[in-house]
Formats: structure tokens, C-alpha cells, sequence
């Protein structure tokens, strides 16, 4: 199968690297010009699991591709705010019969997508999986993960399935969601808690879930998102979800990441996401008429945090 990752920083490096690994043709497209020339001239190198290994993936420059090279899958990886370019950019991959894959954190990526995609072709969902990247061609990943997607539209239930199945057999451990739109509130809700307070408190999962307000704050968070989710017809579980939320504190499984957030403003100097997270919650919180403080605040935290570090 031909398989084209459309950004490929942290996680990109990292479904890249397994599904090549698992027998597939991949090509990372990427528009960050020393990472592409570090991955053309050394390999993809990760540390992965704890041994240090180097992949020769093909790869190009986004502002590179050219209209001969069509592809079977494509599997989202930008950031939020790079998404839209992304796709402008690989425009010349996109054929009939052409998947697209979007398993960006964050809600409402399927507006932009639709754009650029026949919306029986477009698949979205989330991932549990996590990445970094240790610098241009070099990614570090370890723990385990999973992925859930489904079709935009109803009717292309078995080509989802099929394309779960596809992951699977690279390792990652992706299945079929009835009802993904639950399921990126619920990892929303993740990040919603983890990336902003994280960033902002300057630690890890592990060291946020250790003190003591952090559970009041998680489930703030939560009754936020579920209060405009409600209001899109999503009912999300409470409990469930903060229960959920927590599990990532413990040290011995993820705790011990920075969130991408975390990695993007104070590891990289980068603007975050955060509009696409709590922002995208706050603004839902405003058109529907629902309080949503902490929201609203933590936005505004991270913005000044990026303003202050000069975050580009
Ligand atoms: P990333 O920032 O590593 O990569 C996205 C893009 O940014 C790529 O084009 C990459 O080349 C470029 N980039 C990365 N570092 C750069 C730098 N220092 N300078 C210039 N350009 C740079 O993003 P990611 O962490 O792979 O996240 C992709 C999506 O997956 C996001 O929506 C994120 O929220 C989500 N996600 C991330 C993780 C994680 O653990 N990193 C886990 C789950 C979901
Ligand atoms: C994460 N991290 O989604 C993944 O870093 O943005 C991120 C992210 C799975 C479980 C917990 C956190």
C-alpha cells in the first residue's frame, strides 16, 4: 500500500517508522527543510523503545510534490494551524480513490479537510499514541498507544474497518469507532487538561497529576467540554472521562510525556494549538450561549505564554 504521512514531525516519524516497518511503501512529506534533508541524507533515526534504529523512508518537501505521484492513503500529522497548507501543498497526491486520514488532536479539522477531499473518502479519528522529536531527523519514541477512526460519511463503514486494519498490522493498534465523534471529545478531553496545564506549570502528566489541585482542574475541564459537546449531540460520560483523563498521570505508563503543547512552546519556541483545543471550546461556549471560564482562561494563559516567549 502506498502510504504518504503529511507531516511528519513527532507522530508522523512515528507511523511512518512502523508502518514501514510493517511492509508498507511510505513517503513522509514535510515542508520543515532540515529535517527533510537530515531524513534524504541519514535515515529517519529514533530511538525506539529504547534502541536506536534508522529507517530509509522516502521523503519530500511539501512544496516539492508533483502531480505523478498518487497515493492510496494519506494520513494527517500537521499541526492544527499547518493543516490547511498541507493540504493545498499535496493537492497533486489526491486521486480518486484516494483516503485521507486526519488523526490530529483537536476538533473541527473535518471543515478544513473537506476543502480538498470527496468527504466518502475522508476518515477521521484520534490517536493515544505519543511522539518527540529529539531534533531535524531524529524522533524519540516510546510506550504503547491506539488509534480509533471511522468514515466522515455513512456508507464507507468496511473501507474504515479495512483501513484499521492496515494500522493494526504495523503495530498500532487502531480499531473501528461507532461513534467517533464521542471519541475526539474524549481524547479532546485529554488534551484539553494535560497540554495547557502542563505547559503552563511548566511539567510533565505525571508531575501535574501530583499535585493537589490537578484533579479539581481536570474535572472543570471535563464538565466544560461535555457541556458543548452536549449541545452537538455528543453526551459524554463524566466520571468515565475524567477517570480516563487520569490514568495518563501515572508515571509507569505515559505520565512521564510532555504533551505536544509542552514540547511546541517551551522545548521549540513554537506557537501551540491551543485555539484548537480549549480555544475551540471556548468559542462553541460562546455561539451556544455555555459558560466555559476555565476554558476561557487557559487560553488566554497559553497565549501569553506565547506572546512572552516571542513563540513562533
Ligand atoms: P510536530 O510539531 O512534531 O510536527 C508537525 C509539523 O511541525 C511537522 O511538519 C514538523 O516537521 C514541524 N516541526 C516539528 N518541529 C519543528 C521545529 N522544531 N521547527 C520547525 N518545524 C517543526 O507535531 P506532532 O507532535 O507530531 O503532532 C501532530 C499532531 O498530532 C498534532 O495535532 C498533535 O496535537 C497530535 N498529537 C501529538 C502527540 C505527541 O505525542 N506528539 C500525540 C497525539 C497527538
Ligand atoms: C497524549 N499526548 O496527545 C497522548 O502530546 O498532544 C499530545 C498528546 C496520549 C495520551 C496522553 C497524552
Amino acid at each position: 500500500m502506498r502510504i504518504t504521512i503529511a507531516g511528519a514531525g513527532a507522530m508522523g516519524s512515528r507511523f511512518g517508522l512502523m508502518l514501514h516497518k510493517g511492509g508498507n511503501e511510505v513517503t513522509l512529506v514535510d515542508g520543515w527543510l532540515e529535517h527533510v534533508t537530515a531524513i534524504k541524507e541519514h535515515g529517519l533515526q529514533a530511538n525506539f523503545n529504547g534502541e536506536e534504529i534508522t529507517a530509509h523512508l522516502s521523503v519530500e518537501l511539501q512544496s516539492n510534490i508533483s502531480s505523478e505521484e498518487k497515493t492510496d492513503l494519506i494520513i494527517l500529522f500537521t499541526k492544527a494551524m499547518q493543516l490547511d497548507k498541507m493540504l493545498q501543498d499535496i493537492k497533486p497526491l489526491i486521486a480518486e480513490h484516494t483516503k485521507v486520514l486526519c488523526l490530529l488532536n483537536g476538533i473541527g479539522h473535518e471543515d478544513i479537510i473537506e476543502k480538498y477531499v470527496s468527504k466518502n473518502n475522508i476518515f477521521i479519528g484520534n490517536t493515544m499514541w505519543t511522539a518527540g522529536l529529539e531534533g531535524p531527523g531524529k524522533a524519540k519514541l516510546f510506550g504503547n498507544g491506539s488509534v480509533e477512526l471511522q468514515n466522515f460519511i455513512p456508507g464507507e463503514e468496511e473501507t474504515a474497518k479495512k483501513l484499521a486494519n492496515i494500522l493494526s498490522a504495523s503495530g498500532l493498534n487502531a480499531n473501528y469507532s461507532d461513534n467517533i465523534h464521542y471519541s475526539i471529545y474524549r481524547k479532546a478531553c485529554v488534551n484539553g487538561t494535560m497540554n495547557g496545564l502542563c505547559t503552563i506549570l511548566d511539567t510533565n502528566m505525571a508531575g501535574l497529576g501530583a499535585t493537589k489541585p490537578a484533579h479539581d482542574m481536570v474535572v472543570t475541564i471535563v464538565k466544560e467540554f461535555a457541556a458543548v459537546a452536549k449541545h452537538e449531540e455528543v453526551n459524554l460520560d463524566i466520571d468515565e472521562v475524567v477517570e480516563h483523563v487520569e490514568t495518563c498521570f501515572d508515571p509507569e505508563t505515559i505520565g512521564l510525556h510532555y504533551p505536544s503543547m509542552y514540547q511546541d512552546l517551551i522545548n521549540n519556541n513554537r506557537l501551540t494549538e491551543i485555539d484548537y483545543i480549549n480555544g475551540a471550546v471556548s468559542r462553541k461556549g460562546k455561539k451556544y450561549q455555555i459558560a466555559t471560564p476555565y476554558c476561557d482562561f487557559l487560553t488566554q494563559l497559553v497565549h501569553s505564554k506565547e506572546e512572552l516567549l516571542k513563540a513562533k
